[in-house]
């Protein structure tokens, strides 16, 4: 399978996350990306590509303008501004404030484009961030040129990333950005798979009001998981997008028994939907041993999630999302393209 990544995701590099009131070293760091990649040469993959400049064709069609250009200039406008350290917002649009607009203060706009505060926005976010669309946007295009399958080893993560907002350690959705990479390739219905622990809510958000992008999510219930105020069953979709929406909100403790179930009808719903070609958001941090979730997925599982992905017989994006227990990331990970592959192979 071809892969793709970026050394520049290294860019980016907090100096802290907010966490359990406290400021501890970031959960989502550089590290887990190295056991990714020893992984996938010690299991003799091809070495990753690295993507060209990032096209920014599909990034304007998955994120709002004034978005993309906070995100480029936050850092040297609060730098500008006489604020020290990395942009972290510190408030947020919140319920029925009446004055939500986009303001002129950068560390009022940080608000304003924040969903949380768990991610802060560094010198070099922008590069990294788009670094990682980059891969995406790659792999995509490997796919649409009929390569059948490819790997985004994307960091930093993208599936909180909503049209006008960042957080959950996210700035650009990748898997959106390949979905319309694919688009702008000509195919028409896509699929998007959603397995990491927390919610998609920035995929769901992209796509709520479109019929022909189905976006599927397994997570954890917002009652106990991030990112709280998304994920339920009701959310269906709108307008024309309504009934291209769904997701599987499950208990703490989830074990395979359970999250498979979830899966299997996501299967059946990608099969009867019928897509040109299936993204997957693969997050990992639904493993037992990950340290800020609470599924208890064994890295066996991995395995079987990548044999049933590849029993779906259409061409498949894969873009990394979550996973913080770092020594297992690369196990984990590789498992589920190592299972894609062999059933792919048995076909
Ligand atoms: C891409 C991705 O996986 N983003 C996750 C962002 C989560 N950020 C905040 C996590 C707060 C979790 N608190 C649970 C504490 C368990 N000890
Ligand atoms: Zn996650």
């Amino acid at each position: 399978m071809q892969t793709y990544f970026s050394a520049d995701h290294a860019l980016h590099a907090p100096s802290f996350e907010l966490h359990g009131g406290a400021m501890v070293e970031p959960f989502e760091r550089s590290s887990r990306i190295d056991s990714v990649l020893e992984r996938l040469a010690s299991r003799g993959f091809e070495a990753p590509r690295a993507p060209g400049e990032l096209d920014m064709a599909p990034v304007r069609v998955v994120h709002d303008a004034g978005y993309l250009h906070f995100l480029e200039t936050a850092w040297e406008e609060w730098n500008r501004a006489g604020l020290s350290g990395d942009v972290i917002a510190n408030a947020n649009c919140a319920r029925r404030m009446p004055a939500v607009r986009e303001p002129r203060r950068i560390d009022a706009r940080a608000a304003y484009y924040a969903l949380a505060a768990d991610t802060a926005i560094t010198r070099t976010t922008w590069r990294a961030a788009s670094s990682s669309a980059a891969s995406a946007v790659a792999a995509a295009r490997h796919v649409a040129a009929g390569g059948g399958s490819a790997f985004a080893l994307c960091r930093p993560p993208g599936h909180h990333a909503a049209i006008d907002m960042f957080g959950g350690y996210c700035f650009l959705n990748n898997a959106a950005i390949a979905a319309a990479t694919l688009q702008l390739a000509g195919a028409n219905r896509l699929a998007i798979i959603d397995v990491d622990f927390h919610h998609g809510n920035g995929t769901q958000d992209i796509f709520y009001a479109c019929g022909d992008t189905l976006t599927l999510s397994i997570h954890g219930h917002p009652d106990f998981a991030y990112p709280y105020f998304s994920g339920l069953a009701a959310e269906t979709g709108v307008g024309s997008g309504e009934g291209a929406n769904a997701n599987y909100p499950l208990s703490a403790g989830t074990t395979w028994s359970t999250w498979s179930r979830a899966f299997e009808s996501c299967l059946q719903r990608v099969r009867a939907f019928g897509p040109d070609a299936l993204i997957v958001a693969l997050g990992v941090d639904t493993f037992e041993d990950d340290p800020i979730s609470s599924f208890a997925l064994r890295s066996s599982d991995y395995l079987r999630i990548g044999e049933q992905l590849g029993g779906v017989a259409v061409p498949t994006v894969f873009c990394m999302e979550g996973g913080y227990a770092v020594d297992s990331v690369g196990l984990n990970v590789v498992n589920v393209l190592e299972g894609f592959l062999s059933e792919r192979a048995a076909r």
